[in-house]
Parts: C-alpha cells; sequence; structure tokens
C-alpha cells in the first residue's frame, strides 16, 4: 500500500495577497486525512515546515542582476528545507504530498523530486509560472518556479533553484489562460508542451490528460504533479489569490486526477495558492481535498 507523507509549507513570500500561508491548516481541516483513507492509501503527516513570518523579513531582494524577486532569501531558505524532506520521504519509499502555500514552494518539490531520478511533471494551473526576475511584471516568484527548476535564462545561475532530473520535454501545462507576453514566447520557444483552454474546449479534457501523461511520462522515472487551484474556475473555487475566468468544471478538475492515479506514474504532488483569506466557507480547501483523494484512488464504484 503505497504511504502518503503531507508536508505543509507555510509560505506567503511569493505574491501578494496575504493569506495563502494558511493554505496547509485549511486543507488538513477540510477533511485531508479522511479524504486519502477513503483513497485507500496510508497518512502519515510530517506536520509544516516552520517558515518565519514575511512580517519579519525584508521582502526587497534584488536579484543579482537587474530583476526582481521577491522573498528570494527567504525562498531559497524554505525551498532548500523541503527539497531534503521530499527527497527523505522518497528514499523512505513514501510518496510526498506537498500542501502550499504559495506556488513557489515547487521550488522545494521538484528539487527534491527530480534529485536523484530523472522525472516528468504535470502543471495544472491557470498560469505558466515562468518568468524570470527580469521579466516578471510583479515581482513575485509564484509566477516563476518552472522557470527556476529549469534553470531558464537567469535561473541559471541560481543553483539550489534548479531541478537536475527534470527536462522541457517531460514537462506539460494542462489548463493555460493567462500569460504574460514575454512569458508566452518563451514557452513557445520552449521544449515544454502547453495545452491551454482553447485546447480543453477542442479536444476535450480526456484526450488531453491522456496526450500530457504520455509526454511526462516518456523516458523517465515517474511524475511530478503540481496541482495550482487556480487551474479551475473560480467559480468553484473563490480562495486563490490570481483567480483567472474560464477554468476547468468540477467533472473535468475530477476526470483528470482520476487519471493520474489510473497511471500509475506518481512520484510527487504538491496542491497549492489555496488561500483561506479569500475562500467562500472553505470551499476552495474542501475542493482541494477531494482532488487529492481522486489522485490518490477514490472512485465512485
Ligand atoms: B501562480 C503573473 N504571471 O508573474 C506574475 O498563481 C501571475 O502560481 C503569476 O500560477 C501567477 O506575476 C502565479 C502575472
Ligand atoms: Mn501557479
Ligand atoms: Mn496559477
Ligand atoms: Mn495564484
Amino acid at each position: 500500500m503505497t504511504t502518503v507523507r503531507v508536508i505543509g509549507v507555510p509560505t506567503d513570500y511569493g505574491q501578494d495577497r496575504r493569506g495563502v500561508d494558511m493554505g496547509p491548516s485549511a486543507i488538513r481541516y477540510a477533511g485531508l486525512a479522511d479524504g486519502l483513507a477513503d483513497a485507500g492509501v496510508e497518512v502519515e503527516d510530517a506536520g509544516d515546515l516552520l517558515v518565519p513570518r514575511a512580517e519579519e523579513r525584508d521582502p526587497d531582494y534584488r536579484s543579482p542582476s537587474q530583476g526582481n524577486a521577491k522573498f528570494l532569501r527567504e525562498t531559497e531558505e524554505v525551498c532548500t528545507r523541503l527539497a531534503d524532506e521530499v527527497a527523505d520521504t522518497i528514499d523512505d519509499g513514501e510518496l510526498p504530498l506537498v500542501l502550499g502555500g504559495d506556488h513557489s514552494v515547487a521550488i522545494g518539490t521538484l528539487g527534491g523530486s527530480a534529485r536523484d531520478a530523472e522525472v516528468g511533471a504535470i502543471w495544472f494551473d491557470a498560469h505558466g509560472d515562468y518568468n524570470t526576475p527580469t521579466t516578471s511584471p510583479s515581482g513575485n516568484v509564484h509566477g516563476m518556479p518552472m522557470a527556476a527548476v529549469l534553470g531558464y535564462q537567469e535561473w541559471a545561475d541560481v543553483g539550489w533553484a534548479n531541478a537536475p532530473g527534470l527536462r522541457e520535454e517531460n514537462v506539460v501545462y494542462v489548463g493555460l489562460r493567462s500569460l504574460d507576453d514575454v512569458e508566452r514566447e518563451a514557452i513557445r520557444d520552449s521544449e515544454m508542451t502547453a495545452y491551454t483552454m482553447s485546447d480543453i474546449d477542442e479536444r476535450g479534457i480526456t484526450e488531453v490528460v491522456e496526450a500530457a501523461l504520455s509526454v511526462a511520462s516518456d523516458g523517465v522515472d515517474s511524475v511530478h504533479v503540481s496541482l495550482d487551484l487556480d487551474w479551475l474556475d473560480p467559480g468553484i473555487a473563490p480562495g486563490v489569490g490570481t483567480p483567472v475566468r474560464g477554468g476547468v468544471t468540477y467533472r473535468e478538475a475530477h476526470y483528470a486526477m482520476e487519471r493520474v492515479c489510473e497511471a500509475d506514474v506518481l512520484r510527487s504532488m504538491e496542491v497549492v495558492e489555496v488561500n483561506p483569506v479569500l475562500d467562500d466557507h472553505n470551499e476552495t480547501a474542501e475542493l482541494a481535498t477531494e482532488l487529492v483523494a481522486s489522485a490518490f484512488g477514490k472512485r465512485i464504484l
């Protein structure tokens, strides 16, 4: 039986809407342990990493080049510890489930997951998260983790952020609908595969998810799944800092997670960007919990 090790990472360094650091509590409170038990996996909760409050720190960190990446030192500190924890979990034969926090935590999850193995990644998100400190319109690191782990442009010099076993060819986006102009060009020029919401409209979620699973798992040991709750339509997932209209539906999301489980390629997973301060009676955290249960095997029949 799979043992899932839950690792909470209560950061909100990566973006401007405070409160996403309460994500791990909200997701646990929404019934994560019961959801995972229903899915038929063993659960071990490792608690939360210790994350200094943003108020104790100075956000204004200039990166070595011209741009800005707010709280980059704090992000390094947390993601370095997270990467070790994720790598240890996998070494112990367990499956890490990281609860964010903002999406900058993916630098740590992927850093650990793709440390000693070739892995693919499926990025369920409205956004590409492929900015660099110079291309970012916001300086928010939650818009940069994919560029960071792949060592794109100035991220190449930021060794702690690069995930050694991850190659562009095995990275797939599903559900994109909001890219910055420079970011869009960078994704087009890359070897990554990007499925937008229009692709889902045209081809349907079943075909898109099949294609995503096959690209991500091609020639690698296993796959990391990153689930940003703003992937879903804000009508059903209002508790996120950067909502974008026109996201996937409740059933499309569940279907995708069910297929992830059936494909049996999962190495690590993270659920990020749940912000209880912006949520409606914890419904986004409840949705996150349900989707995790589907990803780990909860079935109707
Ligand atoms: B999320 C934006 N592209 O870089 C930026 O929620 C938004 O982790 C990033 O996907 C959204 O600031 C990051 C405008
Ligand atoms: Mn994201
Ligand atoms: Mn997003
Ligand atoms: Mn967001």
